[in-house]
């Protein structure tokens, strides 16, 4: 053989060797852009194209590990199976606007209308996808039958995997430390999947997705002992004993209407700027109903969906993650499920995409009847993240006239959602020196929601309605996040920052209005998001076997208390915060020593956050229920 020819060989070996490599990097690259682009519209921008490309050299890296067939089979394996769920995440997307996460798969049950309509989401033209697998189907059979030429020594092939894999993982890294900079929880909560996936990509995406999913399983491995589950069982029972019965059965059979408002904080209520009321509405409806003016709100990173989980469950939100994707498999005693069982019918009503939060999966484990999301809602009016609480108040009214009475009634309104940045749909509310600011922007928010809660409540009143509900209110959390807090502080006109001034700020109105205005005033009590089940279920005569948290009407005094996931709590007196170890004196907002019986309590408030991790990580319900 002459050299050239020999040289020749070894170069065309070399590029031969690299192709199929180079060539699964541009097929699978143009397929996640296509994905990208079908998905929306919007989604294409130049940072989004360096995790997707990263993603894909990782699996490429692996497949450098391989030689010639089975390095070839591998790649054609990982092309099937990446088109696979590209196909099935346009298809959930077409139905839900969202992206199909393993916990859904898992849950595909609780889909209802979408898995038995999967052939209508199909489209002809999502065939393109696996053309290149039908295609190389052929390709792979001739070369199955060739000796390769060059077959790289295994040391050659390792350190191009590593090569090859370091630069994907390096460039990864950087755009999910990105995000993880930008929205701590977000990685973790996954509440916002179409944003997430827009920030790493497609396939990114579904590896932290599969990564929650499967730390969360494994953790539960793991199953609870006798001795465990009597000491919850037993805690369960002694939780909702009362000596008194104030109000019991009191609205027994009456419609349920509650309204959780996004963002709403307590301290909006009954204040001015520029000599007008931020909430003119809500104040005036708060002075005709039972209002609690020490309410807390008790959210962990699931936000918004953890304000929804503990008022209609009364268990405590996920230590990491959001309870609506962690625990959307489990049986639960909700609202909606003990009144069901009364023949109420049950809906929920959203203006934003059916998958955010998980809500479409959660609010069939929660029993509701129906959830009237942004698909089956006029999207006539936008504002933020969804329909205008202005339109989709409007609308929620219409249904509620069309239910069966009894009804739960569960609504969550949208407008005022961080960061307050539609400010042209909000009016024209003078906020004064705080124009242009966040604080500025809420105030104007929450002003223009207030507008809308008060025609959808005047409404209510004058159909008539308001005389068979029972109206619940309340806001989920927080308005200014704590990077902020020198906004609110200033607000409030308070020089001392410390966290027992902080947490004083981190309560949020609940407003229980009874019919013809009976049993208004304001109730003092210390308490928050998960007594609010318990409080109700003593209105309307149902049972209270699995609920963690109290019923503030009948709860005695040295009883009270309101625990924080992170293990921070008050009892009114008190208040602990978990993150410096320390105990304040809320009278003298001095801080003290901790006693005994402060430690005795910081040990048994952390232990019930436990009884409810382990009730709802080992679905403890299905057994009791069962029982
Ligand atoms: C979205 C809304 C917002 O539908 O409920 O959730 P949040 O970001 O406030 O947790
Ligand atoms: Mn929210």
């Amino acid at each position: 053989m002459d050299i050239s020819k020999l040289i020749n060989n070894k170069v065309s070996d070399h590029i031969i060797h690299g192709i199929d490599l180079l060539f699964f990097a541009i097929v699978i690259s143009i397929k996640v852009i296509v994905y990208a682009t079908q998905i929306s519209p919007d989604y294409l921008y130049i940072k989004v194209f360096y995790p997707i490309v990263a993603s894909i050299l990782i699996l490429v890296s692996f497949a450098a590990l391989f030689k010639g067939k089975k390095r070839m089979k591998f790649l054609y394996i990982m092309d099937i199976i990446v088109s696979i769920i590209l196909v099935a995440d346009i298809m959930y997307y077409r139905y839900f606007k969202d992206i199909l996460t393993v916990s859904e798969i898992g849950n595909a049950r609780l889909l209802g209308g979408v898995s038995s309509s999967v052939g209508s989401l199909f489209n002809i033209k999502d065939i393109l996808y696996f053309v290149d697998i039908i295609v190389l189907s052929f390709f792979i059979r001739k070369f199955n039958k060739k000796t390769p030429s060059y077959t790289p020594t295994l040391l050659k092939r390792f350190l191009t995997f590593i090569f090859i894999f370091i630069i994907g993982f390096c460039i990864d890294v950087k755009s999910v430390y990105a995000v993880s900079q930008e929205q701590p929880t977000l990685l973790s909560s996954m509440s916002n999947r179409i944003y997430l996936t827009k920030l790493i990509g497609n396939l990114n995406f579904h590896a932290i997705d599969a990564y929650n999913f499967v730390s969360t399983k494994a953790k539960n491995l793991e199953p609870l002992s006798d001795e465990r589950k009597t000491e919850i069982t037993n805690f369960l029972k002694s939780n909702n004993q009362y000596t008194t019965t104030d109000l019991k059965g009191s609205m027994e059979g009456k419609n349920v209407i509650m309204i959780q408002v996004e963002a709403l904080q307590q301290f909006v209520i009954n204040q001015k700027i520029n000599g007008q009321e931020i909430t003119p509405n809500l104040n005036r409806w708060l002075g005709k109903s039972l209002y609690f003016d020490n309410y807390f709100y008790q959210v962990a990173g699931g936000t918004t969906a953890d304000a929804e989980f503990m008022s209609n469950n009364s268990l405590y939100p996920s230590i990491s993650g959001a309870a609506y994707y962690n625990y959307s498999g489990d049986t639960l005693s909700s609202l909606a499920k003990e009144l069901k069982d009364k023949n109420y019918y049950t809906a929920a009503l959203h203006g934003n995409t059916e998958g955010f939060w998980n809500r479409n999966v959660m609010y069939r484990t929660e029993s509701f009847d129906k959830f009237y999301g942004k698909s089956s809602l006029n999207s006539n009016e936008i504002v933020g993240l969804g329909i205008s609480d202005r339109s989709f108040l409007n609308q929620s009214i219409e249904k509620l006239k069309s239910f069966k009475q009894p009804y739960y009634s569960f609504i969550i309104t949208l407008s005022s959602h961080y960061p307050y940045d539609d400010v042209k749909h909000y009016g024209n509310f003078n906020v004064g020196e705080y124009e242009g600011t966040l604080m500025g922007n809420y105030l104007k928010a929450i002003h223009y929601t207030d507008e809308q809660l008060g025609t959808f409540l005047d409404k209510l009143d004058n159909d008539g309605i308001t005389k068979n509900s029972v109206i619940v209110l309340y806001g989920d959390h927080f308005a200014i996040p704590k990077t902020n807090a020198d906004q609110l502080f200033k607000f409030e006109g308070t020089t001392n920052t410390n966290d027992l001034n902080w947490i004083n700020y981190q309560k949020v109105p609940l407003m229980i209005h009874f019919p013809d205005d009976k049993n208004s005033g304001v109730n003092h009590t210390y308490s928050g998001q998960m007594d609010l089940y318990p409080t109700l279920a003593n209105l309307l005569n149902l049972p209270k076997n699995y609920m963690l948290g109290q019923d503030m009407l009948n709860t005695s005094a040295n009883n009270k208390k309101v625990i924080f996931r992170d293990g921070s709590f008050t009892d009114g007196k008190t208040y602990y915060c978990s993150s410096t170890n320390t105990y304040y004196d809320i009278q003298t907002g001095k801080t003290i020593q901790e006693t005994p019986e402060l430690k005795n309590k910081k040990v048994e408030y952390s232990n019930e956050l436990t009884y409810s991790d382990d009730i709802l990580n080992h679905n403890l319900l299905k057994t009791l229920e069962n029982k």
